[in-house]
């Protein structure tokens, strides 16, 4: 147990290498020598490439300013005691149900079909019967690609029609769930792009449709973000929060971003807790967010 957490925790540490080094070499280099005006404005210069929130970077500026002797170590610790600040606040109770239903929401290419599969194979890990719904009925390919993962982890799928109404491919699914005993249900859908208003009412209705066949369902609602899009991240974590409310977000593609900071903004600014990070593309290359490691790979 013990080794499985410490490589996890090293994971994050590696998946957050290309923000960590950006952010140390740099303030490394800006407070070998005490802060002046210009200081100020390569400091946020910096926290803005990392995509730490125009609340996080204010606060350690106003820091700054009280203490213009401020040394490397002293912000570095100031910036974690912040970050674990943000990152504490209670997030809502999760709601669960027989069999659990996960709903997987996002914008094109974010990492949807990937990430399902890594959770499908987190849970058959702990021996959960798993099923997963191919609801990205736009493409054959989409169904042919979780299809391609379902066969390779040796999990039950429920597919629709190509162009079919995605509704339906949920229902389908949630009523085979039940006569199965499955535990966990996992819903893919197509990509989106949050300013689609018929595109996000359709998710309403997918919602509609699940709880109609398993009550209170989909019980996680997760919105999978690629980590390298930056700000525009929280535009889409604020529009489909509002259509269908998140309980959730995936991280995907941290491996390949130095603007892992986006966690903080999101959590500051929305509330919604990152749940997972995506670290590759392999099946195993889901991590639950685990917030020290986050800030001790961030701040490293
Ligand atoms: N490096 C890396 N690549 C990832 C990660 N997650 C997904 N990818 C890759 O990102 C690409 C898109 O992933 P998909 O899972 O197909 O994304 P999607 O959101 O389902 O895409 P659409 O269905 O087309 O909207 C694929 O090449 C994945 O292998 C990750 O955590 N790290
Ligand atoms: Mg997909």
């Amino acid at each position: 147990m013990f080794s499985l957490l410490k490589s996890g925790f090293q994971k994050i540490r590696q998946a957050l290498k290309k923000t960590s080094s950006l952010l140390g070499t740099k303030l490394k280099a800006l407070f070998s020598k005490p802060a002046d005006e210009a200081t100020y404005e390569e400091l946020e210069q910096i926290l803005y490439e990392a995509d730490l929130g125009s609340s996080f970077i204010e606060y350690i500026k106003t820091f700054l300013r009280k203490k213009p002797t401020t040394t490397f170590e002293e912000i570095i610790f100031e910036m974690k005691k912040k970050a674990l600040e943000i990152l504490e606040e209670p997030p809502a109770p999760a709601i669960t149900g027989t069999p659990h239903v996960i709903l997987v929401v996002g914008v094109n290419g974010s990492g949807k079909t990937t990430s399902i599969a890594k959770l499908a194979a987190h849970y058959k890990s702990q021996n959960k019967k798993v099923l997963v719904a191919a609801g990205d009925t736009f493409r054959a390919a989409a169904i042919d690609q979780l299809a391609a993962w379902a066969d390779r982890l040796k999990i039950d799928i429920v597919k629709g029609q190509p162009n079919g109404d995605p509704s339906a491919v949920v229902f389908d699914a949630l009523t085979a769930a039940k006569a199965r005993n499955a535990d966990v249900v996992i819903i893919d859908t197509a990509g989106r792009l949050q300013n689609k208003t018929d595109l996000m009412k359709e998710l309403e209705k997918i919602k509609r449709t699940a709880s109609k066949v398993v009550p209170d369902s989909p019980h996680e609602t997760l919105l999978v973000l690629d980590a390298t899009t930056g700000q525009n991240a929280i535009d889409q974590a604020k529009t489909f929060n509002s259509f269908t409310p998140l309980s959730g977000i995936i991280l995907a593609k941290l491996d390949g971003s130095a603007k892992g900071g986006i966690i903080l903004s999101i959590y500051k600014d929305l509330k919604i807790p990152v749940k997972w990070v995506g670290v590759g593309e392999k099946e195993d290359d889901l991590l639950p967010f685990d917030k020290t490691a986050y800030i001790e790979g961030l701040f490293e």
